[in-house]
């Protein structure tokens, strides 16, 4: 088969002193780490958007690098994109893909010629599967690209545009389904409003829980095991997302009977648009059972939109591996790279070192955050920091036990209270950096 990458062969692991910029320098997927493979723990996925479809455009210019791999009529391009996507994970040794139903077959001219254009790529994805023994992590539909979604998809103004999304999202799960889909998404594109002075937010809530009550449903009846998730995003693009953040997703789940349905997606650059630590997001979903995968990538601080960045902030992947170790690893999640190289990185080398300078950093991310565990020290601290709800009026409140008006006269007793210890935030920085860069 004609291969679309010829100056780039398999990408292998040489150690952290190779200078081969083609090469792993802490990604060994084979090598035992907390009880599994660090490929097994990781799990890495590569994201069809970004790396088969996005040509670096930006809001001041056109494309900087082609995405057609040498075709020009639409289903050959979306055909030569697939033999790509299949030639890259084969030579990062990536298992996993995510992809949204517009990133793997063009639109027709209408709803029925674009869904047979999925069925022929969806044939063609399935063979190359079967072929590779590659996986997909999740699917999506794509339902915030087109006009008609201007005003939102499940949360449009306009009825005939719910049932359009409904007909593709539809689609949408068969295609994931027909794949063996692990997971599949709900990211709200434009799910949200620009102005509240032409917005309806009770109704618009009410109608993508219906929407999404509906998927599941439909997902079921024709055996989709697989996981559902949201992805939260504060914004962008429209000006307020309804999928702020875990906390907002969370109550809006609850408020719907959905929160046994649905886990969470967590990106990086969504939860730093939010103005939260990308660990904070982690730690939200895993306090409420409802940790399940993460887009793993990093935004610019100095800047305020989503730039989906290769994560190289190794510091960010291990408080992440943290996370993910403490919810016991991921079960149908993985971490898709939901991230792209910058507009003047333009050749195809630059896809793989993108990838591999994300990969090598979630792989140190994994490295630290075991250490981090073993070493005991944060988990220790934390734990002698909350002692006192082990013995005396501490595990009687935890039990019920103590009223208001007991608390009030063991307070009464006690004067004042004597025993408030430092937080040694310092203290347990340092710990983390001994670890990361100790012998
Ligand atoms: C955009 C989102 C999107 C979702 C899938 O900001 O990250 O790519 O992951 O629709
Ligand atoms: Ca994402
Ligand atoms: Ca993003």
């Amino acid at each position: 088969m004609k291969q679309m990458f010829e100056t780039v062969g398999k990408i292998t692991y040489e150690g952290p002193k190779s200078r081969n910029p083609l090469a792993f320098r802490f990604y060994q997927p084979d090598e035992m780490i907390g009880g599994k493979t660090m490929r097994e723990q990781l799990r890495f996925s590569l994201s069809y958007w970004h790396t088969l479809c996005a040509e670096g455009t930006d809001m001041f210019g056109s494309g900087t690098m082609a995405k057609t791999f040498g075709e020009k009529e639409p289903m050959a391009v979306y055909r030569a994109k697939a033999y790509a996507a299949f030639e890259l994970m084969e030579k990062l040794g990536i298992d996993y893909f995510c992809f949204h139903d517009r990133d793997i077959a063009p639109e027709g001219r209408s709803l029925a010629e674009t869904n047979r254009n999925l069925d022929e790529i969806t044939g063609l994805l399935q063979q190359l599967m079967q072929e590779s023994g590659k996986k997909v992590l999740w699917g999506t539909a794509n339902c915030f690209g087109h006009p008609r979604y201007m005003h939102g998809a499940g949360t449009a103004p306009n009825a005939d545009v719910f049932a359009f999304a409904a007909a593709q999202i539809k689609k949408a799960v068969e295609i994931t389904a027909a794949l063996g889909g692990e997971g599949y998404v709900f990211w709200g594109g434009r799910e949200g409003y620009e102005t509240l002075l032409n917005t309806n937010m009770g109704l618009e809530q009410d109608n993508m829980a219906r929407l999404m009550r509906m998927t599941v449903d439909y997902a079921r009846s024709i055996g989709f095991t697989g996981d559902f998730y949201i992805e939260p995003k504060p914004k962008e693009p429209t000006k307020h997302q309804y999928d702020f953040d875990v906390s907002t997703v969370l109550a809006f789940l609850r408020k719907y009977g959905l929160d046994k349905d649905f886990k969470m997606n967590i990106e990086a650059n969504h939860a730093t648009l939010a103005q939260h630590t990308f660990q904070h997001e982690l730690t939200v979903a895993r306090i409420n059972g409802v940790f399940g995968s993460v887009d793993a990538n990093q935004g610019d601080l100095q800047l305020g939109w989503d730039t989906d960045q290769f994560p190289t902030n190794v510091y960010d992947t291990a408080m992440c591996m943290l996370e993910v170790l403490r919810a016991g690893g991921f079960t149908k999640g993985g971490l898709n790279f939901d991230a792209k190289t910058r507009r003047g990185s333009n050749t195809p080398e630059d896809i793989f070192h993108a990838y591999i300078a994300g990969m090598d950093a979630f792989a140190l991310g994994l490295r630290i955050a075991q250490r981090l565990l073993e070493d005991g020290r944060l988990d220790e601290f934390v734990a002698q920091r909350y002692a006192s709800w082990n013995s005396g009026i501490g595990a009687d409140i935890m039990a019920g036990r103590a009223s208001m008006e007991q608390l009030e006269q063991y307070a009464l007793e006690l004067g004042e209270v004597s025993t408030n210890q430092s937080g040694r935030q310092e203290y347990l920085e340092n710990i983390v950096n001994q670890i990361m860069f100790g012998a």
